[in-house]
């Protein structure tokens, strides 16, 4: 099966966490589309979504799914969003669509996160995608040095030859070169450094259950 295939199979699997008559969660990027779609086919059954970024938004207003503001709902039954990693313990590095911010408000919103992937995001050590780091812009090269201690090498992240500006109108780091062998400490000790917004390390928001999709069908680990 092709990485796309695999993706509407986890997409289309994570339909069966969707209670009638609960909002939902939903987090961004192109497996969460493929959810999104597949949600569509039971948006009778739910008043809406709670979006984590203009992108999902825009996707789920289009198929007719109405979009509740986080502040106008209470805690959430279920968050379903991708991962860029997840390692055995449901930890995560997420970001890649630079939505890291929003996704980890709706996560902590909610009591279940119910992430999505393909195989191709199961790691045993977090880190070896370029771990995504929302900044505010006059911190950006402090904490790149502070990124250097740590044995990263971080760079701000460009859209056509500019610095990418994300839903919150911050920047976005991306950082090479780290291994991240205890998430909850490096979530916890980056977190604070003055100037981050958000790390894209979801240690303290882990997934609950994770589907991945695999060429022999969607594999659940919880
Ligand atoms: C989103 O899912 C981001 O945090 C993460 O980067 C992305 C993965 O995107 P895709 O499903 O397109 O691989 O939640």
């Amino acid at each position: 099966m092709t990485q796309d295939e695999l993706k509407t199979l986890v997409g289309q699997a994570a339909l069966k966490y969707v209670q009638p008559g609960e909002v939902i969660g939903v987090g961004t990027g192109s497996t969460v589309n493929k959810f999104i779609d597949a949600l569509a086919t039971m948006r009778d059954h739910i008043p809406g979504a709670v979006s984590s970024s203009e992108a999902t938004t825009a996707r789920l207003k289009a198929l007719g799914i109405p979009v509740f503001e986080a502040n106008d709902v209470g805690e959430l039954a279920v968050y379903i969003d991708g991962a860029d990693e997840i390692d055995e313990r449901g930890h995560m590095v997420k970001g890649g669509g630079a939505a890291l911010t929003r996704e980890k408000i709706v996560a902590a919103q909610s009591r279940l996160f119910v992430c999505i992937a393909d195989e191709s995001k199961l790691v045993k050590v977090l880190g070896t995608f370029p771990l995504p780091v929302e900044v505010i812009p006059m911190a950006a090269e402090r904490l790149k040095r502070q990124f250097a201690e740590k044995g990263g090498q971080a760079a701000i992240r460009l859209k056509d030859g500019s610095p990418l500006v994300t839903d919150n109108g911050q920047f976005i780091l991306d950082v090479t070169g780290l291994q991240i062998h205890d998430p909850r400490a490096f979530e916890a000790e980056v977190s604070q450094w003055p100037g981050v917004v958000t790390v894209g390390v979801f240690a303290y928001q882990k997934a609950g259950v994770c589907l991945l999709g695999t060429a022999t069908g969607v594999r659940t680990l919880a």
